[in-house]
């Protein structure tokens, strides 16, 4: 594929349900999919429209098949396809068993989100290089105090030129990828003692590159033959995504386009604007958003807006690369994960600009029943159906001002006949960055110590991951933190958990009022909701950092905290990767959707107990938010009786 645009291929407009659907089928089917209001009034939309969406086709994949469901269907190799059925049908044809088959199909999936993340990360470090070397018009240091933090903990000197220091804290970060240091630099945030113990369970990861690599080896026939060494290899992989990919790519995000700060912004599908041409920004990666919103700047693209009888451009984002977004410059967010098909049947959306993940193939399906442009933009994520505009860090400038003018052009193509855009957007306070939440608190991290301490706040939950269309839009995301906020729980949130609590009105300072009277009380004295927004998918490594500071602070193991980790709606096996990265590092997760472990009796237990013995963390699966937030809630409790709170 070349740099220049080109319509790839013509897709068609995918029509379901097959039939018309009465008003009243039509409302109770939207309630029954979404809990968020302006969802469901985009969802019913598309119903009388008959716009096929995530919905539909997961109806029509339903039930699904019993023995991928619990994880016991082998596809790994040419002698297959196998099945574990029981009866005479215990062993693939190689031998291997339902155990063997659930902890590589397990270790699989830890791989792909391991690796998504990574190269992410990768992406973003190289933007960095090419800054350094004069080959990123357009991009600069943002946090030169973050770069230089940063420069000290790779034992860099920082005096010199910034782009001196730039070019050598780039090429160590990307010598961890394939490290012949056998360790990475930022897991030494984490207390010694918990170093001590990740080592002795042999989940220390000697390399980003390396750990994945050799997790696809383990997978082949033939090479892990035990099923725990395949599960316990997931948690060192998941291990170098945690504190190697998406620490690098959260941190060095940071460096290019700003620390996020406390600030103010709006949430749900009433952002995109009736007079302005609408671009929304979909995928993870900040490298092209960052660009685009400067282009969105420029008075010549202003002033075609104007030209084509718009009021101006309005950027909103999705997922997570409209959060990169939100967090740093308050860009508004249109929604999440089973938000991104909505956006477009609003017929006001002129352009859907991706770059990766969490993507659905059939966007460009969707936008053929309206008028909407999709524009991928990474060589490695190309879409039929797309409009092709290949963008990296020595052209984005240029091409972000193409991919606006695109966009532009297409405005008048809107049918205003056809244009429903719900009103209210939900107001929220986002930037919870561990930095921001020092400055908050006069500088450190003492204070949420003390009060942690003192019991007006339990402990803390990071609540992170998806949408699945498995459970009912928001709903788990909202139940869980709701609960725990009651019980004087901070929640920390990131990803599509934070869009449905913020969309919810949850991240509002006047939220406290749902809260506990001792959660209320401290959260009230700051201004603050008692839900924190810390960021996008990669931005669980703040999670990380700030477990790690806390732990320092309080001068125990990252386990021994009155912490938790929760993932209701998960679907992408980068969630699997993060709740593994989560457990290894020693703080328990609850999963609201199991995994495919099911086949598998062993893996199940290695899970959610033997795995306690290792590293003093634990998986549970509980769907059901109340009983998950028990769970939660009595293990913070040990937790304390434990330090002696
Ligand atoms: S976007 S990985 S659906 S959180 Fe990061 Fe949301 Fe999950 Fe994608």
């Amino acid at each position: 594929m070349g740099e220049e645009y080109v319509e790839i291929i013509s897709v068609e407009c995918l029509r379901a349900p097959p039939k018309e659907l009465k008003p009243e089928e039509i409302d109770a089917k939207a309630e029954e999919r979404t809990v968020d209001p302006s969802s469901q009034a985009v969802l019913k939309k598309t119903m009388q429209e008959r716009t096929e969406t995530v919905w539909d086709r997961f109806d029509k994949q339903s039930p699904h098949c019993k023995f991928c469901v619990e994880g016991i269907s082998c596809q790994r190799c040419a002698m297959g396809p196998c099945r574990i059925m029981g009866g005479d049908r215990t062993r693939g044809v190689c031998g291997n068993d339902a155990d063997l088959i659930v902890a590589r199909n397990l270790l699989d999936w830890v791989s792909m989100g391991a690796a998504s993340h990574s190269d992410h990360g990768r992406e973003v470090v190289e933007t960095l290089l090419k800054y350094a070397r004069g080959r990123a018009p357009g991009y600069m240091i943002q946090d030169e105090n973050k770069l230089k933090k940063l420069a000290h903990e790779y034992d860099i000197d920082s005096d010199g030129p910034i782009e001196a220091v730039a070019e050598s804290l780039a090429l160590a970060m990307l010598d961890e990828f394939g490290t012949i240091k056998g360790e990475l630099q930022m897991i030494k945030r984490a207390p010694a003692a918990s170093l001590e113990l990740w080592k002795a369970a042999s989940i220390l990861p000697r390399g980003i590159d390396r750990e994945i690599v050799e997790a696809m080896h383990r997978i082949h026939m033939g090479v892990g033959n035990e099923y725990r060494g395949v599960v316990v290899h997931g948690f060192r992989a998941s291990m170098a995504d945690g504190w190697g990919g998406s620490m690098l790519g959260m941190e060095v995000s940071d460096v290019l386009f700003g620390t996020p700060q406390i600030k103010n912004a709006r949430f749900n599908l009433g952002v995109l604007k009736q007079d302005h041409v609408n671009v929304s920004l979909h995928g993870h990666n900040p490298v092209l958003s960052e660009m685009i919103l400067e282009a969105s700047m420029l008075p010549e693209l202003k002033e075609r807006a104007k030209s084509v009888g718009a009021e101006g451009i309005n950027l909103v984002g999705l997922c997570c690369t409209g959060t990169e977004l939100l967090m740093r410059k308050g860009i508004p967010q249109a929604g999440n994960h089973l938000d991104q098909e909505l956006a477009i049947t609003t017929g006001a959306l002129e352009a859907m600009v991706v770059d990766y993940q969490c993507i659905f193939p059939t966007l460009t399906n969707t936008a053929a029943c309206y008028h909407t442009k999709v524009i991928s933009t990474s060589p490695k994520a190309g879409m039929t159906g797309s409009i092709y505009m290949e963008i990296n860090p020595e052209n984005a400038r240029e091409q972000s001002r193409k991919i606006l003018e695109l966009a532009i052009d297409n405005y008048p193509n809107r049918s205003r006949g056809r244009v429903f855009i719900p009103d209210r957007p939900m107001d929220a306070m986002v930037g919870f960055s561990v930095e921001a939440i020092e400055n908050a608190l006069g500088g450190s991290l003492k204070p949420l110590l003390e009060v942690i301490a003192s019991g007006k706040i339990r402990g803390c939950v990071g609540i992170v991951g998806c949408n699945n269309p498995h459970i009912r839009h928001d709903s788990n995301h909202l139940a869980l933190a709701s609960e725990l906020i009651r019980r004087d729980v901070l929640c920390v949130e990131t990803g599509c958990a934070a869009i449905a609590c913020a969309k919810a009105g949850l991240m509002r300072p006047e939220a406290i009022d749902k809260a506990g009277r001792g959660l209320r009380e401290v959260c009230g004295q700051l201004g603050i909701p008692p839900i924190l927004h810390m960021g996008s998918c990669v931005d669980n490594t703040r999670i990380l950092n700030l477990v790690a500071k806390l732990a320092n602070l309080a001068g125990v193991r990252m386990d021994q905290l009155p912490v938790a980790g929760a993932a209701p709606e998960w679907y992408s096996p980068k969630a699997v990767a993060i709740a593994k990265y989560f457990v290894g590092s020693g703080v328990s997760t609850v999963l609201g959707v199991s995994p495919r472990i099911g086949g598998s009796p062993k893996v199940s237990r290695l899970l959610t107990d033997d795995i306690e013995n290792m590293v003093n963390a634990k998986f549970w699966v509980e769907p059901e938010p109340k009983k998950a937030a028990a769970l939660i809630y009595d293990h913070i409790e040990n937790k304390r009786r434990d330090l002696g709170m």
